[in-house]
């Protein structure tokens, strides 16, 4: 008898203890693979706390839908991941989801973002800081400065001189705030050393934290030398691209091998003296490439809703910015993308 009355009373404890279990975490998901990820992600953890969670585009949804099983999980921060054809209705399912689990979410970017997905977010009650002409740290500055120290100003300046929004509103105030060299320097330290880890997931979670403890660029430990490799590399660049890179009427393409694409993709625009460069790369694993896609300053297209809707077309998904996108395509449709994308920029 007292067994069974002990085990019965196990059973009703535990059942009080879930129920009773408070949600308090706060957790930041944000994009890996550039300054504008990461920055944004230093600065909610500098003014809320938490943990941050690192995405690439082909993690994100299931990055996201791990934290539906968290039953700790309270705030969540979503920083500078854009949405594309392919994801955006599962995006909203899964915040959906989350949102009935009473977490409350923030969803801060500036890529193109459908008009329906929009009201559908704001319907289920995400908070939006939405801005297509600020780069994502740059908002989140804004919003939360109250919360964040002055040497925040500085991290945002140089997250909008690597998203090449600088000129904007909110960004060239920050930006006027400090010496241009210097901010540019250390934009470019950061982002090469970002780049230069980006199979190194850990490393990028301390970026993260040092950033947001108000720091340097320059005071990270041999971050001039991280991107002093990278200069290297991306210098050798130049060679191999003049010699490989193929002509189509309105754009120049290449595939990478060793390196990553978007990098290269700036290197064929500049060299192909066409309006659009494309890169991609093969990645075996997942019989996809990696398209990477640059816009000169006099394409007036945008093409990240062009590649949005072509990269749907032929079963992969991508998008971005009018100047600076990327796609995932099947690996089969990769030259149907470049010959169909070429003929859509006449
Ligand atoms: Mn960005």
């Amino acid at each position: 008898m007292l067994d069974i009355f002990s085990l019965n009373e196990g059973c009703k404890n535990h059942k009080v203890m879930t129920i009773s279990a408070k949600r308090s975490k706060v957790i930041c998901v944000s994009h890996m693979e550039d300054a504008d990820g990461i920055s944004s992600a230093a600065l909610i953890k500098q003014a809320f706390g938490g943990d941050t969670v690192l995405a690439d585009y082909p993690s994100l949804m299931s990055d996201l839908d791990k934290l539906t099983r968290d039953e700790k999980l309270k705030t969540l921060y979503i920083c500078d991941l854009g949405l594309s054809k392919k994801n955006q209705d599962e995006f909203v399912d899964i915040l959906n989801t989350l949102r009935k689990n009473h977490v409350s979410i923030t969803y801060v970017d500036h890529h193109d973002i459908d008009k329906r997905i929009l009201t559908k977010l704001q319907k289920i009650k995400v908070k939006l800081i939405h801005d297509v002409k600020e780069c994502t740290t740059v908002q989140v500055y804004d919003a939360f400065k109250s919360k964040l120290s002055d040497h925040a100003a500085f991290t945002a300046a140089c997250a909008a001189i690597t998203d090449y929004m600088e000129d904007r509103p909110k960004g060239s105030k920050l930006l006027q705030i400090y010496d241009r060299q210097l901010a540019l320097l250390e934009a470019t330290v950061l982002t090469y050393t970002i780049v230069g880890h980006q199979k190194d997931t850990d490393y990028l979670i301390y970026l993260v934290d040092v950033l947001s403890e108000s720091k340097y660029p320059h005071e990270i430990p041999n971050s001039f030398e991280f991107a002093r490799i990278q200069a290297e590399k991306l210098s050798a660049w130049i060679k191999i691209v003049k010699e490989d890179m193929k002509i189509m009427k309105n754009l120049g393409h290449m595939e990478v091998l060793n390196s990553g694409a978007s990098g290269v993709a700036n290197f064929v625009l500049g060299m192909s003296g066409k309006d659009v460069g494309v890169a991609y790369k093969l990645r075996k694993e997942h019989g996809i490439y990696a398209v990477s896609v640059r816009g000169s300053k006099s394409c007036k297209l945008h093409l990240g809703k062009i590649v949005n809707n072509l990269s749907t077309e032929l079963g992969g998904s991508g998008g971005g910015h009018d100047k600076a996108c990327g796609a995932i395509i099947p690996k089969a449709k990769m030259k149907k993308f470049l010959t169909q994308f070429n003929a859509k920029l006449k």
